[in-house]
């Protein structure tokens, strides 16, 4: 069977147990739309550049087909049979339909836009073990946004000064503190001690305030013995949440983790940090909306999909809420960029925005939002011009202006007033 016979397939019916991919492909000089499409899908399944003699017939049923081509935007949509895979192993499934692709000479530029997950797949793995309804439960907070820190100097604090502007941040309105994705286990500020510490301040901040806080320690670590161990003792000194660097540590870390996690009941948050080298790039690499998917399909419970406004970059406000739809909907819409996804029942991902942000944000965001997101604010609280307290309640002032319906230039409180002049407002921004 030649090349094109068995891969390039158009006009294919997918079956439901497919794993469907959308591209964007630009082909090399010299290559057709046609031949780039199909050298992709070869080589994301079962085939390599040239004819093979070891190819057997029982192996062709495991390979992938281009099905959809459209020549005016290099759309590609391909079909995967779900036989190909390990339904429960991510990594498995990446690296065929995220592998070597990208690499090739067949192709400028290569983006993986979207996937559709088979039920197979889906129900082989836990998915979240809270959704936003039981995080909502656990903060006690049963409707409005949420708001979050994440302490500054983003490392370098010793303990004490670390688990003191927790504090303030808890006591000035903050919901959840978060460390760094570059704080881990340095010498300056040890992870056990700090865990430790941290939480002795999250409770006298409960008792304080009457209110759930909540502090995410990032485990991330060298080895995923250590990580494991990490949420384990986050877990023994009574901590209910951790945070770890997605992107960085990798699938099966990920999955040992969440297996582990059905021991230890802790949310999950997922930073994203290092997502850009390859989300970054709208012609080239994969969406946030794949990796999105990925991640709840491993059963992150909170994950950064970005913020439309602020210091970091995104391919703008319908991309971050295609993000935000994967993470939410049990049945994700598609549109002519995605295509979709039914989650059978899995639970939901808290969505974040972080990045830049400072109380004057907050109002864009719960209306770009609505109340399902959690906003995070570093710089935004500990930069305020009267520090972290005065930050935090800002930042706190500004959402009961939001939900109360009161113009936040109008409302009573000195600290919101002095943040807006620090900083402004989306409006006056944009
Ligand atoms: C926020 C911060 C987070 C970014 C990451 O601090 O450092 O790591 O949110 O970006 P600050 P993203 O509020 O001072 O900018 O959330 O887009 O992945
Ligand atoms: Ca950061």
């Amino acid at each position: 069977m030649t090349k094109e016979s068995l891969y390039l397939q158009l006009g294919y019916e997918p079956k439901k147990s497919d794993l469907i991919c959308r591209w964007y492909i630009e082909p090399a000089e010299g290559m057709s739309l046609d031949e780039a499409a199909t050298n992709t899908v070869t080589e994301s399944s079962i085939g390599t550049w040239t004819e093979i003699k070891t190819a057997k017939k029982y192996t062709q049923r495991l390979a992938a087909k281009v099905f959809r081509i459209d020549e005016k935007t290099g759309i590609v949509d391909t079909a995967y049979p779900v036989e190909a895979y390990d339904p429960y192993d991510i990594s498995c499934i990446l690296a065929s339909i995220a592998g070597n692709i990208f690499g090739m000479n067949c192709v400028k530029n290569l983006r993986l836009m979207d996937v559709r997950l088979p039920k197979e797949i889906v129900k082989a793995h836990y998915g979240p073990a809270f959704g936003i309804k039981g995080i909502r439960k656990l903060v006690k907070v049963p409707d409005r946004p949420l708001i979050g820190t994440i302490i500054k100097p983003k490392m370098g604090l010793n303990t004490k000064d670390h688990a003191q502007v927790a504090y303030d941040s808890w006591v000035g309105g903050v919901d959840i503190v978060k460390d760094d994705e570059n704080l881990t286990g340095q010498k300056f500020n040890p992870f056990y001690k700090r865990v430790k510490e941290t939480l002795k301040k999250r409770d006298r901040a409960e008792r304080k305030t009457g209110e759930r806080k909540m502090y995410m320690a990032n485990v991330t670590a060298a080895t995923t013995d250590e990580i494991i161990k990490r949420a384990g003792y986050v877990h023994e000194q009574g901590g209910e949440y951790i945070m770890i660097d997605v992107c960085i540590v990798g699938w099966p870390t990920l999955q040992t983790l969440r297996e582990h996690n059905e021991d230890i009941g802790l949310v999950l948050h997922a930073h994203r940090a290092m997502h850009a080298a390859y989300t970054r790039n709208e012609k080239h690499g994969i969406s946030m909306l794949v990796l999105s998917k990925f991640l709840r399909l491993c059963g992150l419970d909170q994950l950064h999909i970005g913020s439309m406004v602020g210091k970091m970059i995104d391919a703008g406000p319908q991309s971050v809420l295609r993000s935000r739809d994967a993470l939410v909907c049990e049945d994700v819409p598609a549109d002519d960029f995605a295509v979709g996804q039914k989650w059978y029942g899995k639970k939901s991902v808290f969505p974040v925005a972080s990045g830049g942000l400072h109380p004057g944000h907050l109002p864009y965001l719960a209306k770009a939002f609505g109340n399902d997101v959690i906003i995070q604010m570093g710089g935004g609280i500990h930069g305020h011009p009267k520090g972290t307290v005065a930050g935090a309640k800002a930042a706190r002032d500004m959402l009961d202006a939001v939900v109360g319906g009161v113009p936040p230039r109008k409302y009573k409180s000195k600290e919101l007033q002095q943040a807006i002049k620090a900083w402004g407002m989306t409006e006056d921004l944009m």
